[in-house]
C-alpha cells in the first residue's frame, strides 16, 4: 500500500475490508451517534451500543438513524457501560472501541484496568493524523490526549506506536520530529535532552522503523525554508511526518491549533492496545469522528 495523501482514502481502505464491529461506551451522544450512523452507512463499521437506551433511541430518531438491526445494551452507569463496552472487546464481540458520552479518564481507566482491560504490554498513547492545506502531506501529532508527562522511556514508546501507525497507512519509514522550543541542546530544557537522545538511539539503529531528528523546533519540523534559514541540516527538517511534543499540553495546543487556525481536519485513535481506540474530544467536528472511526477500521 502506497502511503495515504487524504484522509478520504481511509474510507476506501475500510470499505474494502470486512465491516468491523464497533463498541461504543456510553453511545447516547449526538455527535457520536452522527458519526457512527454516517460510518455504518458507508458500511464500515456494525455498532453494538452501549449506554441508557431511552436516551440512544431519541437521538438516534431525532437524527434519522434506523438502530433495528443493531445490538443496544442498556447500562445507564458511564463506568458500568464503559467495562461492558471493553467486556465485550476482550470476549472477541467487537474489533474497535469508541468513547462516547463519558470522561476519557473514565474510559481509560476502564481500558487500563489489570487482567479486565485492553492492555497488551506496551504503553497506550494518543495519536492524531491531520491534513491541512498548508501542509504537502498528512501530519501525525502525538501524544495530545492521554500520557501527560511522558519520561524519555515513555517518549521512546509513544513514537514507537505512532510509527506502526504510519506503517499500517503505508509509510514504511516516517520522519519524525521530537519538538521543543529551539534546535540546539540546552541541558536546562528537559525536552531537548531526551530529544537528543532519542535521535542518537535511532541513529544507532536501538529505534527502527523510521527516521527521529530533535530537537527541532515545529517551524523548522514543517518548513524546508525555516530550516535553512536557521541552517538546520537535517533528513527530518521540512519533511516531518510525525511530531512527537514534549508533553500532552504542547500536543493538545498543536491538535486544537490545527483543527481551529490551521484549517485541519484530523483523525485520531489511540494506539497499544489490543484494539484501536476511538477517542475523540467534545470539540471535535463530527467528520473528524467519522474518519477516526475510518481510522480505525483501516489499520485493524
Ligand atoms: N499505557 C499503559 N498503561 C498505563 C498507561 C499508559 N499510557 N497509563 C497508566 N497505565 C497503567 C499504570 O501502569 C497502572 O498500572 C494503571 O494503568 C493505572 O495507572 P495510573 O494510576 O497512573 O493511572 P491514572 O489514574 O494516572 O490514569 C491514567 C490516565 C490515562 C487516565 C491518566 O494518565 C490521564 O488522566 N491522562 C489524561 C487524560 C485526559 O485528561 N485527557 C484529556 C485530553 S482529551
Amino acid at each position: 500500500m502506497n502511503m495515504i495523501k487524504k484522509l478520504e482514502e481511509l474510507v476506501e481502505i475500510a470499505k474494502d475490508k470486512t465491516t468491523r464491529r464497533i463498541a461504543v461506551a456510553a453511545a447516547g451522544d449526538n455527535d457520536v451517534l452522527e458519526a457512527i450512523k454516517t460510518a455504518t452507512q458507508e458500511q464500515i463499521v456494525e455498532p453494538v451500543l452501549v449506554g441508557d437506551k431511552p436516551r440512544i433511541l431519541e437521538i438516534a430518531e431525532k437524527i434519522d438513524f434506523d438502530l433495528s438491526s443493531f445490538e443496544i445494551i442498556d447500562i445507564p452507569d458511564k463506568r458500568e457501560a464503559s467495562a461492558k463496552a471493553v467486556r465485550l472487546v476482550r470476549k472477541g464481540k467487537a474489533e474497535i472501541l469508541m468513547k462516547g458520552l463519558v470522561s476519557t479518564g473514565v474510559l481509560l481507566h476502564a481500558v487500563l484496568e489489570k487482567d479486565k482491560g485492553l492492555r497488551k504490554g506496551a504503553l497506550l498513547s494518543h495519536v492524531a493524523l491531520f491534513e491541512t492545506p498548508y501542509y504537502h502531506k498528512l501530519l501525525g501529532v502525538t501524544d495530545a490526549a492521554m500520557n501527560v508527562a511522558p519520561d524519555l522511556l515513555e517518549k521512546i514508546e509513544i513514537i514507537k506506536n505512532a510509527v506502526e501507525l504510519f506503517h499500517r497507512i503505508g509509510n514504511p519509514n516516517p520522519k519524525v520530529a521530537v519538538v521543543g522550543s529551539v534546535e540546539t541542546i540546552n541541558p536546562r530544557m528537559e525536552a531537548t535532552m531526551h530529544a537528543a537522545t532519542i535521535s542518537m538511539m535511532n541513529y544507532r539503529k536501538q529505534i527502527t522503523g523510521c527516521i527521529i531528528d530533535g530537537p527541532l523546533a515545529i517551524d523548522g519540523a514543517v518548513s524546508k525554508r525555516a530550516s535553512e534559514i536557521k541552517n538546520i541540516t537535517s533528513d527530518v527538517a521540512g519533511d516531518v511526518d510525525i511530531i512527537l511534543a514534549p508533553n500532552i499540553d504542547g500536543a493538545n495546543i498543536l491538535y486544537k491549533s490545527l483543527n481551529f487556525l490551521g484549517g485541519a481536519t484530523s483523525a485520531a485513535l489511540i494506539m497499544g492496545a489490543t484494539v484501536p481506540i476511538v477517542l475523540t474530544s467534545r470539540g471535535d467536528a463530527e467528520k473528524s469522528k467519522f474518519l477516526s472511526i475510518a481510522l480505525a477500521a483501516a489499520i485493524n
